[in-house]
């Protein structure tokens, strides 16, 4: 029986979270049985892709119930809560007590739908002195986010339901998303004759097949390619002067590192019939706006670094930001990229960027005998072991740790390595919510409720913290009588009491998540009271900016504003705008306040280009494998069930006509594909939208259910098997994932 009632929710499964509506039903009403877009969401209006229809494989998947701990023997055994929370804290404690807090290491704290327990974690990590974290964002955007923060000093993404035209470099927004209602704006943008899409890819990906204009670059090629773009724009002047003499500097100095380039070489090192990049660079500067979004393609490829850079000066010299249709920077609830800070990690000193630790430094970082190492660490809502480079010698890493604690919905490949895993309840059994809040001019925060409670024994990871935190006596129960009695008289009367003796007390002040939890959420409705963290996260916000919160009709001083903000969170179960920007307050976030066109260390990158081709490394690895694909049954490890994926079952290996020919292979047929970290067979599926030399995986695969023997099938497989924690960018250590040297051999 399906209850006709539908409940408001939000997608899981990509950043965009779009709003949805479900019908429950099944056993107890714990399935999630139909699913429309939801048209009260502030961002999705009604959107919703074809994914969030089989969600119920998430919430109805393999469950964790209970506790485990780790025997001597090495299997596991199921403990009770009591013990779980005891043994935990000791051990971590114990851990920090010897080799010191810096020494237990936080990876996660949320996915692609939950931010909340990364919140909470920050108190438990507070008490153990934990200062070094990192999450999947350190291996895709922390060289955007350097970049753009020297050169900019903010944030920014592209407008592009607005701009003329449209552009993404290595981005399949098809299927990938990343921008809202994504398949809305792309057919919005192929169809009209005045506006342009343009595709840099080198697969005729989905959305390069609607696109205007793709460039069809070869694998790896996108500096040569956008560095000779941009000389175009110099030799042809298309430069936007005006905009650069009021707002930018430097730029003397990167004319002067563009003018020596010849384009023909570089158009042809990218494999881009030279007509054709001089006709779309021409295209984007005589545009009266032009938006642009670079994502995994060039950010897990060979020179990520400098190709974010190259970006920049693409839409800048062409006078490209902050006007409608081009790039804008927004109001974050909790701020996602704050630059490099001078903090170093502590074993190979590698730079931290947006709070994070590169993801393929970790391994090195514990598999030394360097007195700093890690020695223990929490990994909560992310699958490490599956999603990071070089997945042997991150289990070889973990086991190495005197303590690893998991907390997850599943039997992750993680959790599989831990001493102890925690069971949490799933996104639809508590509140949750996301901090990618990437709207203009209207931001939005959506506080999604429970839709029904978890089962017996998996907990919220609220639950889970606040009972850490008090195992670690973090704080004594009495001592927060006030602030339950505040809370039963009201919300003004908790922000008072909250102000006075927690944000006042630089004791309380880092442990503020969970005493919020275990103080004002039992005066929330029971199926918000995860939410109770953000009235601290809303008591900052006002502070930074009380002006966007004011447009956005939170008027008041700042505690005012931000209790009617948080009461507006809790009270919209559908989203709430909680920022209202405007053109006027994009604006470079530098130190002088001027955009700085000249990095030095990224012009010095940028002459390095000119040097001949290296001697290929490896004949015997001539292919370059992209490890790692969206495709429109794929969704990283969120949802592990095979069954899901209503297409492309074996999640295939793609190969061009010509290498298939060459090789003997079949589409449907096996294949066995090597790489200097590993080999596995795959099936092989032979198209035509790939070019030779260039073979590619899909992401979040050959996943296998708990306790399973490994013959069964699988569909797919997992490829971090096959790269390699040294592949990965000079500068900030994101991993060269689309870049793996490979061979292909038939398997009879
Ligand atoms: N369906 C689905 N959607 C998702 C996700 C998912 O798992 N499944 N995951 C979400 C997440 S976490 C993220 S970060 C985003 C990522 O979104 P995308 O970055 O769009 O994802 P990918 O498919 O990994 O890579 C994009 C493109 O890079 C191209 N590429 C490979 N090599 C090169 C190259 O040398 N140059 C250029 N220019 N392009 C190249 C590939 O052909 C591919 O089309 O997607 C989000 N959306
Ligand atoms: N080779 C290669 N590797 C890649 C990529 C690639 O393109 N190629 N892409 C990278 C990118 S961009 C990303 S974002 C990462 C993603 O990799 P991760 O950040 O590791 O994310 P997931 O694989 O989705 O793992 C999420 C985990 O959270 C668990 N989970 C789900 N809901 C909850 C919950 O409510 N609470 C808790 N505690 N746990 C929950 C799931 O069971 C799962 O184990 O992968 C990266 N790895
Ligand atoms: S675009 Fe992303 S969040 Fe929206 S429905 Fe599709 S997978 Fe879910
Ligand atoms: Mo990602």
């Amino acid at each position: 029986m399906t209850n006709p009632e539908w409940r408001p929710t939000a997608c899981i499964l990509c950043e965009c979270n779009c709003g949805i509506e479900v019908q429950l039903g099944g056993e107890g009403g714990r399935e999630l049985l139909r699913f429309r877009g939801d048209k009260r969401h502030p961002a999705s209006r009604g959107y919703a892709c074809e994914k969030p229809h089989r969600l119920n494989y998430y919430q109805n998947g393999e469950r964790l119930l209970k506790p485990l701990r780790r025997r001597a023997d090495g299997g596991f055994e199921e403990v009770s809560w009591d013990t779980a929370i005891r043994e935990v804290a000791e051990r971590l404690a114990r851990a920090r007590d010897t080799w010191g807090g810096a020494s237990i290491f936080y990876y996660g704290g949320g996915g692609q739908g939950n931010h909340l327990p990364g919140a909470y974690a920050s108190s438990t990590r507070r008490l153990l002195g934990s200062r070094f974290k990192s999450s999947a964002i350190a291996q895709e955007k922390t060289g955007e986010f350097w970049i753009e923060d020297r050169v900019l000093g903010t944030q920014t993404r592209g407008d592009f339901e607005h701009c003329e035209v449209g552009m993404f470099l290595g981005k399949n927004p098809w299927h990938s998303h990343s921008i809202p209602r994504a398949r809305v704006t792309l057919k919005q943008l192929a169809k009209d004759p005045a506006r342009t899409l343009i595709v840099v890819d080198p697969r005729r990906t989905e959305t390069a097949a609607m696109a205007d204009i793709h460039l069809q670059v070869k694998p790896g090629g996108d500096a040569w390619l956008l560095t000779a773009m941009l000389a175009t724009l110099v030799e042809e002047d298309l430069i936007d002067h005006e905009f650069l003499a009021a707002r930018a500097r430097g730029l003397d100095e990167v004319l002067e590192a563009l003018r020596g380039v010849s384009i023909a070489d570089y158009a042809a090192r990218a494999g881009v019939p030279e007509p054709q990049l001089r006709d779309a660079t021409r295209r984007i500067a005589r545009a009266r706006s032009f938006a642009s979004f670079e994502d995994l393609g060039v950010q897990m490829n060979h020179h990520s670094t400098l190709v974010s850079y190259l970006h920049r000066l693409l839409w800048l010299l062409t006078g490209n930001f902050g006007k409608p249709g081009t790039r804008f920077s927004m109001e974050q609830f909790v701020p996602f990229a704050t630059g490099a800070n001078g903090k170093r990690s502590p074993v190979a000193g590698a730079p931290i960027i947006s709070g994070l630790v590169p993801c393929n430094l970790i391994a090195e970082e514990i598999l030394t005998d360097h007195p700093k190492r890690y020695r223990a660490m929490i990994v909560e809502a992310a699958n490490p072991a599956h999603s990071l480079a070089d997945s042997a010698r991150f289990r070889e890493a973990m086991r190495a740790l005197d303590t690893l604690v998991v907390i997850d919905v599943t039997m992750s490949e993680t959790a599989r390595l831990a001493d102890y895993v925690l069971p949490a309840a799933t996104q639809f059994e508590k509140a949750e919510a996301t901090f990618f809040n990437f709207e203009f001019p209207d931001n939005y925060f959506h506080l999604r409720r429970r839709l029904f409670e978890p089962p017996a024994g998996p907990l919220p990871e609220a639950e889970i913290h606040a009972r850490l935190c008090e195992a670690l006596g973090g704080f004594d129960d009495a001592a927060l009588a006030p602030l339950r009695a505040a809370a039963e008289r009201g919300l003004e009367a908790y922000g008072l009491e909250f102000m006075q003796r927690v944000l006042s007390d630089p004791a309380l002040r880092g442990l503020a998540a969970v005493i919020l939890y275990r103080t004002l959420g039992p005066a929330l409705p029971p199926d918000a009271a995860e939410g109770a963290v953000l009235l601290g996260l809303a008591f900052r916000f006002a502070m930074r900016a009380g002006e966007v919160l004011a447009r956005a009709g939170f008027t008041g001083p700042p505690p005012v504003a931000a209790l009617a903000l948080f009461r507006a969170i809790i009270d919209t179960p559908t989203g709430v705008v909680f920022a209202r920007g405007e053109w006027s307050d994009v604006r470079p976030g530098t130190p002088d306040g001027a955009i700085q066109l000249a990095l030095p260390d990224m012009l010095a990158e940028l002459a390095k280009l000119a040097e001949p081709a290296a001697e290929s490394e490896a004949d015997d690895l001539p292919l370059i494998l992209s490890a790692g694909e969206r495709r429109s049954f794929t969704a990283n490890t969120i949802i592990r069930d095979p069954a899901w994926r209503k297409k492309d079952p074996d999640g295939a290996l793609r190969v061009s006509p010509a290498d298939a020919e060459r090789l003997g292979l079949e589409s449907g047929g096996r294949a066995r594909v090597t790489t200097r970290r590993g080999s596995l067979e795959v099936t092989v599926e032979i198209s035509d939208t790939m070019q030779p030399g260039h073979i590619s995986l899909p992401n979040g695969l050959g996943t296998r259910p708990a306790g399973s023997g490994g013959g069964e099938r699988i569909g797919g497989v997992a490829p971090n098997e096959l790269t390699s924690i040294e592949d990965r960018d000079p500068f900030v250590g994101t991993p060269w994932h689309k870049h793996v040297p490979a061979r292909l051999e038939a398997i009879a």
